[in-house]
């Protein structure tokens, strides 16, 4: 399977996912900077991806899966015995489905675009890390009394949400009032199989060729 992904993007959650479920990926480095975005070997990203972000995930068959939220699903359901999410149709799976949502629409869509593009304007960035704020007090409610978002079980939301904590300081957006998601972002990144998904994630080819 290829996942096309871009260092520091939300494509960071599926590889950390496939790390973890013990699935092997070809990642594919997508420059999602340039205009227009484009692979490494000069390919125009929407001749492969009409929807010209990441992440994308290319199964075995050629079929395409899109949306992150989704992506970590079907990596975690390759490998039901990882543990990474609940059963399907269970109550766990539906807590799970709700955290997804709310970390996609609410935390990665308050982040990006608005707070990548200073030319949005200061009010619009403002405002968005006002919002991040309330949001990140959403979460680190939930991070009461638990060691990962749902509970005990580390899961493709916990994967998720490091995504967006790992953007908060290039984002300006403070973790100081947030002391249980600092806590629970240490964790993540004392994880052996999190180390080493930002590893293989976390440069272009070029530079990991350096
Ligand atoms: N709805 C998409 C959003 C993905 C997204 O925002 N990707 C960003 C990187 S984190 C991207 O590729 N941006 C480039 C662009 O939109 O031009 C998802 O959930 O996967």
């Amino acid at each position: 399977m290829q996942l096309y992904y871009h260092p520091y993007a939300c494509s960071l959650a599926p590889a950390i996912v496939a790390a973890e479920a013990g699935i092997a990926l070809d990642l594919v480095h997508v420059d999602i900077l340039g205009a227009p975005h484009r692979l490494g070997d000069g390919t125009d990203y929407r001749d492969v991806n009409a929807r010209n972000y990441v992440p994308l995930l290319v199964r075995d068959d050629g079929s395409e899966v899109s949306e992150a939220g989704i992506i970590l699903k079907v990596l975690a359901d390759l490998n039901p015995t990882s543990g990474l999410a609940p059963a399907v149709g269970s109550p766990e799976r539906l807590l799970l489905e709700q955290w997804l949502t709310f970390l996609g629409t609410e935390l990665h869509k308050s982040y990006s675009p608005w707070l990548f593009h200073p030319e949005v304007g200061a009010t619009a960035q403002a405002y968005a890390r006002d919002l991040v704020a309330r949001r990140y007090a959403i979460v680190e409610a939930q991070l009461d009394g638990r060691t990962w978002l749902l509970g005990e079980t580390f899961s493709v939301a916990d994967a998720y949400l490091f995504v967006m904590v790992n953007w908060a300081a290039a984002a300006g957006t403070p973790l100081d009032a947030f002391p249980l998601i600092r806590a629970w972002f240490e964790r993540m990144k004392a994880r052996p199989k999190v180390r080493e998904a930002i590893r293989n994630h976390s440069a272009s080819p070029a530079a990991k060729a350096a």
